[in-house]
């Protein structure tokens, strides 16, 4: 980075851009071919190559992680009552909910983990209960097990909105495993992305046969209809970028993994500062960095912020307000006062693989009092 770069914005991410020319190489095959979408080549080359990449038994590719989260109640023929689901994520999870016409049930997280606190989770159980919608949030894995034995004591369905989780690996393997159905993003703020995208994660080939007919209109075959679908297919343009992607996608998960060290390293001490730990997870992924700015700190959370916008670095509020905060979401009721104080407090620091030590170092000269 030149001395002249040294006032540019720095974002809280930016997207990972392989070589243009190898991405035209895949665009001249879809010239060539004429099929644009509906399940192409490319498709069915992504989502054999990420079953295989995230550890997983079938992979469901998605027009974005929404639509994927959206389809995952009608696929497990949730029709209607309850969800129990966090409010300390994108409102994206939420979102889904409601459009399902479901009632969402806000169960208060952890104030470690910042995933919802399963020692919570039974108390609101009701005879409406259908399902447990939980967020690995910043790609830090919930306590799934607690998740699953609560479900199965109490015969619910688990679905993780895995957004944040590309690559990121438990003791037993890929972590978007978990679940009746998992869903991630490949949003272009992600560590994996393509352009707009997502995937439903499935564990057999007949979920996997819903799921496809469901995104696709709910068609099954030339003339049948099987659900009442919609729309959620990806293009073969997406699906091309998420084959490019892969073939450098270690190597940014190795610059975030950088980028989270210096961090540490300069950060580690400062009084007031709580840094994300990711050290316990067998393979983390670097999505986000959240700080936690707690009372000792010399700002708040929102004057730091202000003062880094002023040097034109602009991190975000990931995930302010809590859910429960948001004026649509307030009729469903719900106190989550440790989201809600978690909410105040956090600020995501830039990262991404380009992130040069420069730019750090700016953003560290703002940080340290
Ligand atoms: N569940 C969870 C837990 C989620 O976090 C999300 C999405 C979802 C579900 C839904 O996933 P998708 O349906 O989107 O697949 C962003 C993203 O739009 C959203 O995908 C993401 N979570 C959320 C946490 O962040 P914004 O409104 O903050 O994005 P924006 O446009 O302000 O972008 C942030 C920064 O990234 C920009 O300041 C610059 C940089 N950027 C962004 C874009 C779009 C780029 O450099 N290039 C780009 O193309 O929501």
């Amino acid at each position: 980075m030149s001395d002249q770069d040294n006032d540019k914005p720095i974002y809280v991410t930016r997207p990972v851009m392989p070589p243009l020319e190898e991405y035209v190489a895949y665009l001249e095959g879809i010239w060539e071919r004429k099929f644009l979408t509906n399940c192409g080549v490319l498709h069915q080359e992504l989502e054999a190559a990420l079953s295989k990449y995230l550890g997983v038994n079938e992979t469901a590719l998605f027009s974005s992680c929404m639509a994927g989260l959206m389809a995952a109640f009608p696929v497990l023929d949730i029709t209607k009552g309850e969800v129990i689901t966090t409010p300390f994520t994108f409102v994206a999870t939420a979102n889904a909910i409601h459009w399902n016409n479901l009632t969402p049930v806000f169960v208060d997280i952890d104030p470690n983990t910042l995933n919802i606190d399963p020692s919570k989770i039974e108390a609101a159980i009701t005879p409406k209960t259908k399902a447990i919608l939980a967020v690995h949030c910043y790609g830090r894995p919930c306590d799934v097990e607690a998740i699953a034995r609560i479900a199965k004591k109490h015969d619910l369905k688990v679905i993780y909105d895995a957004a944040h989780v590309f690559g990121v690996e438990d003791e037993g393997g890929g972590l978007a495993r978990h679940g009746d159905l998992s869903v991630l993003s490949f949003h272009a703020t992600k560590v994996f992305h393509t352009f707009e995208g997502g995937a439903m994660i499935a564990p057999d080939a007949v979920i996997k046969k819903r799921i496809d007919e469901f995104k696709n209109f709910g068609l099954s075959g030339e003339t049948g209809l099987s659900a009442i679908g919609f729309n959620g297919k990806m293009a073969e343009v997406n699906a091309a970028m998420g084959l490019l992607q892969l073939h450098y996608i270690d190597e940014a998960i190795n610059h975030r993994a950088r980028v989270y060290r210096h961090y540490h390293e300069a950060l580690t001490g400062v009084e007031g500062l709580a840094l994300p730990d990711f050290s316990q997870i067998r393979r983390a992924n670097y999505a986000y960095f959240p700080v936690i700015v707690e009372g000792v700190y010399h700002k708040s959370r929102d004057e730091i912020f202000d003062d880094l916008q002023a040097n034109n670095i602009i991190a975000r509020k990931y995930f302010y307000p809590s859910i429960t905060d948001f004026a649509p979401f307030k009729a469903y009721g719900g106190e989550c006062p440790i989201s809600k104080k978690m909410a105040a407090q956090v600020i995501c620091l830039p990262i991404y693989p380009d992130l040069s030590t420069p730019q750090l170092e700016r953003i560290i000269r703002v940080m340290k009092p």
